[in-house]
């Protein structure tokens, strides 16, 4: 088996989003958006998905890589996962934009971690016109890795050796749930998000936020 045979079998997600700008002089990274990273790497490898982050890569700014490194392995490590996931950021981050458009390209399953409040590219907002796109807000509920993993489960299926089976009493937002790929999910709401209709307009990203990770 090859490797990229076995990086898929294992069902791997690539986890993007803002790094340059949030790493300061002395190489830390910022650390409520390091902090957010941890928690959805945390509880996506706890559901048992491989997670390829350069943020964690990358020592959270302290060893960043060279361009011509980081760019390569950024690339091929979308190509084999199953799932992209990422911030796009506000403001945008630009290597995030590179990413997301390699992974529409590959034909890649992808979620958007959209800030509440904030405006976002054209090409953002309606990627999922031309692409398989789940688009989920950020909030400060604390729900949003339980809402990444919902959509992860339904996007790239369980990983080869799944955790035990959440009860059937545990919250649907923990469970797999019969959602649209499109639709788009409010954090907090749960199972109440407002489902996009296919192929016709934005998520609506609205009122106050915080700053986006
Ligand atoms: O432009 P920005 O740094 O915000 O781009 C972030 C995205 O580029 C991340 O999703 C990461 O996968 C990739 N990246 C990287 O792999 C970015 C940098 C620094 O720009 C890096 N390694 N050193």
């Amino acid at each position: 088996m090859t490797t990229t045979a076995a990086v898929r079998q294992t069902r791997s997600i690539f986890l993007g989003g803002p790094f340059k700008a949030l790493v300061d002089t002395d190489g830390a990274m910022d650390t409520r958006a390091r902090a957010r990273f941890e928690a959805l790497i945390e509880g996506l490898e706890a559901a048992g998905y491989q997670v390829h982050n350069a943020h964690r890569r990358e020592s959270w700014g302290a060893k960043f890589l060279t361009p011509d490194e980081c760019t390569r392995l950024d690339y091929d490590e979308i190509a084999a996962s199953s799932v992209f996931i990422a911030f796009p950021g506000h403001p945008a981050s630009p290597g995030t934009h590179i990413e997301i458009g390699w992974a529409s390209a590959m034909g890649k399953p992808i979620v958007l971690l959209l800030e509440e409040g904030r405006d976002y590219a054209f090409l953002v907002r309606g990627l999922h016109t031309v692409a398989d796109v789940t688009y989920l807000t950020v909030g400060d509920t604390g729900s949003l890795t339980a809402d990444v993993l919902d959509a992860v489960r339904r996007l790239a299926g369980q990983p080869t050796e799944p955790p035990p089976r959440a009860p059937d009493s545990a919250p649907a937002s923990l469970r797999p749930g019969p959602h649209p790929r499109r639709a788009f999910f409010a954090a907090g709401r749960g199972d109440q998000g407002s489902p996009l209709p296919e192929r016709a307009g934005s998520p609506a990203v609205t009122g106050p936020g915080p700053a986006q990770a």
